[in-house]
């Protein structure tokens, strides 16, 4: 690449006090993140969205080709269409697609095909992946790593979430085929994840579950 292409990277050293600090500010707000499926019908600003959406896009990706697409939906018929369409196979997912395997592990979690947080959020998010690119040539070209690429951005959104003080669900409705055809996105996206974005309802409730400590979950070698 040429030398001009690089520009310094902008960088200064923290005292090491401050570091501590920093670190546990910030675990001790994400760990008070929770993911709720209820929603409280008050609208959000459209510039939260975008901001949101602005701190996800800042995720690193395979080649820098930002393999992602943020759909975001406040359409009240719009979401409904996309309620109806994920209820129909969420329904034939609990009812006839899903094995004792997995039906056991939602179990404690309350799930069922019921999917009020698609149209209660006043914002459904869907996040596409883009399996390809098109090239400068005018032909398309496969991206890289864009699954890796797009969870890292979905994690920093909804950090970003978090962080401005509003509640996110990750959803993933099973088959999500038809995200594609209600959102008329072109056939090398594939939805990965439906996000309603809002506040919390008065009610909302959350499962009672614990974290994996530090030890069950890192291995250090010194
Ligand atoms: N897609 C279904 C089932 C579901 C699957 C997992 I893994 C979850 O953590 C939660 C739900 C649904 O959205 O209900």
């Amino acid at each position: 690449m040429a030398e001009e292409s690089f520009i310094q990277l902008a960088w200064n050293e923290l005292p090491s006090s401050e570091m501590e600090e920093r670190a546990a500010e910030l675990f001790e707000s994400m760990d008070c993140r929770r993911t709720t499926r209820h929603f409280s019908t008050k609208p959000v600003p459209k510039s939260l969205i975008e901001a949101a959406i602005k701190c996800g896009s800042t995720a690193p990706s395979g080649a820098h080709l930002q393999p992602w697409t943020f759909v975001a939906v406040s359409n009240p018929e719009v979401k409904a269409k996309m309620r109806a369409a994920a209820e129909e196979e969420e329904r034939k997912t609990y009812s006839e697609r899903m094995p004792d395997s997995w039906r056991e592990v939602l179990e404690p979690l309350g799930t069922d095909a019921v999917k009020e947080h698609m149209t209660d959020a006043p914002w459904l998010i869907v996040l596409f992946r883009q399996s390809r690119r098109l090239r400068k040539n005018g032909e398309m070209g496969p991206t890289y790593y864009s699954t890796e690429s797009c969870g890292i951005a979905a994690g920093m959104f909804i950090h970003a979430i978090h962080n401005m003080g509003l509640v996110t669900l990750t959803h993933t409705p099973s088959p999500m085929g038809f995200l594609r055809d209600i959102l008329e996105r072109p056939e090398h996206e594939h939805a990965m994840l439906v996000m309603p974005v809002g506040y919390p309802a008065d009610n909302a409730m959350v499962p009672k579950l614990e974290r994996k400590s530090l030890e069950e979950v890192a291995i250090f070698l010194e």
